[in-house]
């Protein structure tokens, strides 16, 4: 974190999300300021209270949308107030278009492997395109240099670094896509692909969370625009400009040793956790955390469950699994259906193997505090992440994170870009009911050494490679191509 600070001494730096890290919710005559449920959000918050600058989002709260006009800004963290939150508030329209339409029902499915169709309209591309530029305006007006560091996040942009390229000619733009990158016959169904990809190309750098979705990346642009690729340097070169593409593998803040040590002893989680679903105090407990989004397998994990009571029957009465999942995107059929066939199946496996007073599975579709989500973490046997496809995935991070007692097993999605780093987990491929199930099967008998070995391996390479390091990295790439270009412009 020191070193992030002094990698951006004097830096000016705007970051750019559709999603804003604090939401101002209305509770009767008070405003309460609650953190969504978001990846992104938990990865990019640490490096901007380490770095102060600007943050542009979309305004979603609904405490003060009628109340403020398109240049609301607030300080935040609420009582510490590191750094500045500007909203841009979309009409109903816009939000529909850019953001369920284009964004969720177009680019998601299109990047991510999970058998859901993309639903491609010319009005949500329309919507999108004005949001693009909306951002992009609003960059111009927040910059207090001509030459600002602006961290654009995300599917929701694909649009916005060429535009802002446009304005602000020497400006650094770092784009991070949190989301995998598909293959070139994939991506190409898209019919504005082309213009995606000239987009994100106005970015001087380009971020995936691994090589394998950089290399996805560049072939793409080799089958469809006229462009130098130099696979040695990692640059593609398009219209004059040079775009270095890497991977930069996203994580968490590590807890300081004062924020464990304030942490319930796991102990104590476990009580409460097992007290709360009315499991027996020799039961074994498996946990999942997501938002309630269809990539994240957490259909397949049930069945698995499933298929462990029924070839393990010694569990049935003495196994608890739980789910919290994070309503999102709502107002997405889609999403509406996935969430109603979760609680059926949930239902029917509570049916089929619950008594009177049992219940294998509890889903609880809520957001969880984060004290809650620890306390979770910490009294588990283990953490299931399922995922069909995640670009990352930082849950299996902050489970990882929470047990300083080394005890917990990982159970991870081979098709999580996690998996490339986390490779004590037990690492599954979420598809095959079977192999899931052993692996749970295994995880809750594992002994307790291996289970220490395993976490420890686990805990020093998620501690060591930090979101700290995530953003230092690509800062400290940003600063070097800034000298190149600068002398670049004196020659
Ligand atoms: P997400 O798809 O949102 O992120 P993930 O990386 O797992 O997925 O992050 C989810 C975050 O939300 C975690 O911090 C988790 O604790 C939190 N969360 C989930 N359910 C919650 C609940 N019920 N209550 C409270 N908090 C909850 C996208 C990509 C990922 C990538 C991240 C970061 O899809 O692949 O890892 O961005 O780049």
């Amino acid at each position: 974190r020191r070193l992030l600070a002094t990698e951006l001494h004097d830096q000016e730096i705007i970051v750019v999300s559709n999603r804003e890290p604090y939401l101002h919710e209305r509770d009767g005559d008070r405003i309460v300021v609650r953190r969504p449920a978001s990846g992104l959000v938990t990865a990019i918050e640490p490096v901007m209270r380490a770095c102060s600058g600007t943050w542009i989002a979309h305004g979603s709260g609904s405490a003060d949308r009628e109340s403020v006009d398109d240049h609301d800004r607030v300080r935040v963290p609420p009582g510490e107030e590191d750094y500045t939150l500007r909203r841009l508030w979309l009409t109903e329209d816009e939000e529909q278009g850019y953001y369920y339409g284009f964004a969720n029902e177009g680019v998601w499915p299109l990047c991510h492997a999970a058998h859901v169709r993309p639903v491609f309209r010319e009005s949500d591309w329309r919507r999108y395109r004005a949001v693009n530029r909306r951002f992009a305006e609003a960059v111009v007006v927040e910059a207090r240099s001509e030459d600002p560091v602006v961290l654009m996040q995300d599917y929701h942009f694909a649009l916005l670094p060429a535009m802002l390229r446009e304005l602000l000619p020497r400006a650094t733009i770092i784009t991070f896509w949190h989301i995998p990158w598909p293959s070139p016959e994939s991506f190409g169904i898209c019919p504005w692909s082309q213009e995606l990809l000239r987009g994100m190309l106005g970015s001087t750098i380009l971020g995936f969370h691994t090589k394998h979705h950089c290399r996805n990346f560049m072939e793409t642009v080799d089958r469809q625009l006229e462009a130098r690729i130099e696979h040695e340097h990692d640059t593609i070169s398009h219209e004059g400009k040079e775009t270095l593409i890497e991977s930069y593998p996203i994580s968490i803040e590590w807890p300081s040793p004062e924020v464990c040590a304030a942490w319930p002893a796991a102990k104590l989680c476990r009580e409460r956790v097992f007290a709360r679903f009315g499991l027996r105090s020799d039961a074994r407990l498996a946990a999942g955390v997501d938002r309630f989004d269809y990539t994240k397998g957490i259909l397949e994990r049930l069945h698995a469950v499933e298929r462990m009571l029924e070839k393990y029957p010694e569990w049935t009465g003495r196994f608890g699994f739980v789910q919290i999942a994070a309503p999102t995107r709502s107002a997405l059929e889609e999403y509406r259906a996935f969430q109603a066939r979760i609680e059926s199946v949930t239902e029917r496996i509570n049916t089929r193997f619950g008594r009177e007073d049992y219940r294998p599975v509890h889903l609880v579709a809520e957001h969880h505090d984060q004290d809650a989500l620890i306390e979770l973490y910490r009294a588990a046997d283990a953490c299931v992440v399922t995922s069909l496809h995640d670009g990352m995935n930082l849950v299996s991070k902050e489970f990882v994170a929470a047990r300083d007692d080394e005890r917990g097993v990982l159970v991870l999605s081979r098709y999580a870009g996690a998996a490339r780093e986390m490779t004590e987990a037990l690492i599954v491929n979420p598809y095959h009911v079977e192999e899931t199930a052993d692996a749970l099967q295994r995880a809750i008998t594992m002994p307790a050494e291996e289970q220490r070995v395993r976490m420890a391996s686990l805990r020093d390479t998620v501690r060591e490679y930090n979101v700290y390091r995530w953003a230092g990295r690509m800062l400290s790439d940003a600063a070097r191509v800034r000298v190149r270009e600068r002398i670049a412009d004196r020659v």
